[in-house]
This record gives C-alpha cells, sequence and structure tokens, in this order.
C-alpha cells in the first residue's frame, strides 16, 4: 500500500501517473499548494522541504524528490517497464533523461512559476520569469530535435517514466507564449502519452480538463 501526497498538476503527476499505470493498492492526500497546505506542521513532520509529493510506503517509510520516487516505484514494479534494465544499452540515456528533466528543465520551470522564491522585488522577478522563459523555450526546442532524429521516445523506441517526466513538465508550460507543445515532435509525444491509461486517469483525477 502507498499513500501519496500531492497537489494539483504538480510534481506528483509522474508519480500518480505511475501508481494508476502499475496497479497497486494506494490512496491519494491533497496537500494543495495553492492553499499553502505543504507549509503546515503536521505535513512538514514527513516533508521538511514543504513540496510535494511525497511517497509513504511500507507502513510509513517516507520519500520525496519526484525522481527518487520515480525510479523507486519503477525499480519495485518491473514488469510495469518504467526503466530500462540496469544492463539495458538504453540505461545511460534513461539515467541522463531523469536528471537533465528534474535538475535542468525543472528548475527553469521553477523560476518561471516561482520567482519570488529565488529574487525580491516585482521588476527583477519579471526578468528572471522572461530569462526562465527563454531558457525553456530552449530546451524543449532542443528535445524536440533529439526526438525528430532518435524519437518517438526520448530513449528511442521504447517508452519509460522519463516520457512521463517530459509530459508532465510540458503541462507547466501551459502559459507561455511557446508552450512545450508548439515543437511538433513533443507534440507527438505529448499525444502517445496521454493515450497511457494511467497518466489519462491521472489528468482526470487531478482535475487537469486542458491538457496542453
Ligand atoms: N525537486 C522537487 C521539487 C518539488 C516541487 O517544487 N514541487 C512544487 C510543486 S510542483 C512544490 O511543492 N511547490 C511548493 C513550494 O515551492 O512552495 C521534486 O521534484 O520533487
Amino acid at each position: 500500500m502507498y499513500t501519496l501526497y500531492w497537489s494539483p498538476a504538480s510534481a506528483n503527476m509522474t508519480p500518480h501517473a505511475m501508481l494508476e499505470d502499475i496497479g497497486v493498492p494506494y490512496e491519494l492526500v491533497k496537500v494543495d499548494t495553492s492553499k499553502r497546505e505543504h507549509r503546515k506542521p503536521d505535513y512538514l513532520k514527513i516533508n521538511p522541504h514543504a513540496r510535494v509529493p511525497t511517497l509513504i510506503y511500507d507502513g510509513g517509510k517516507i520519500l520525496y524528490e519526484t525522481t527518487a520516487i520515480a525510479m523507486f516505484l519503477a525499480e519495485r514494479h518491473p514488469a510495469s517497464g518504467f526503466a530500462p534494465n540496469t544492463d539495458s544499452p538504453d540505461r545511460p540515456l534513461f539515467l541522463q533523461w531523469m536528471a537533465y528533466l528534474t535538475n535542468t528543465l525543472q528548475i527553469a520551470l521553477m523560476h518561471w512559476w516561482h520567482p519570488e522564491h529565488v529574487i525580491d522585488g516585482t521588476d527583477r522577478q519579471a526578468e528572471l520569469k522572461a530569462k526562465a522563459e527563454q531558457r525553456a523555450v530552449g530546451m524543449f526546442r532542443f528535445l524536440d530535435e533529439h526526438l525528430a532524429k532518435s524519437g518517438p521516445y526520448l530513449c528511442g523506441q521504447t517508452f519509460y517514466v522519463c516520457d512521463y517526466y517530459a509530459a508532465m513538465l510540458a503541462q507547466w508550460t501551459e502559459f507561455m507564449a511557446k508552450p512545450a507543445h508548439a515543437n511538433p515532435n513533443v507534440n507527438t509525444l505529448i499525444r502517445m502519452i496521454m493515450q497511457r491509461p494511467g497518466y489519462a486517469r491521472m489528468l482526470k483525477a487531478e482535475g487537469i480538463e486542458q491538457p496542453v
């Protein structure tokens, strides 16, 4: 039994979709970040960084950080095919994309959504937001070129959870002047991901009525 602490359309989208696909019993506990519920003392006890998602497993053990949760679930449920085996030729590229998406692209997107976490002052926050958007747009263009050459999935012919991660981050660009889906190959990837049962059920459960 797993418990996933989540907030609508947040980084939990990836582990939430995975749990749906895996088909194990799990419960969702909503921690609405827009209402600052992630800063309440009870939640800080399980995630002192005041972030979602957090996964509870094995009767009370705690795991946070989306990539760690995704890799953990992938390794615990190998039949779901979320990650290549350690001896697969896809493994190095899979690790690269998981790290790139969380460490590089996600950071640019967080700067866009929350410039106030990084810098004070309305003008400077607007500058940071503009720069973050420029960087995120460039990164999605780069992913698009990669997919054109080596797609349709990030690691080539086979779907892995890095593709869920990319689709999740693409969703976060919906209010940008050039959203991720404006890139044709990224758009194809997103459409394929949205056809997957777990991802589709996650979108509905999280109330994402207009996916990108
Ligand atoms: N590196 C963390 C980042 C998680 C994160 O920033 N989550 C956002 C929602 S997408 C959050 O909890 N924001 C609350 C805040 O920053 O106050 C992860 O990938 O799990």
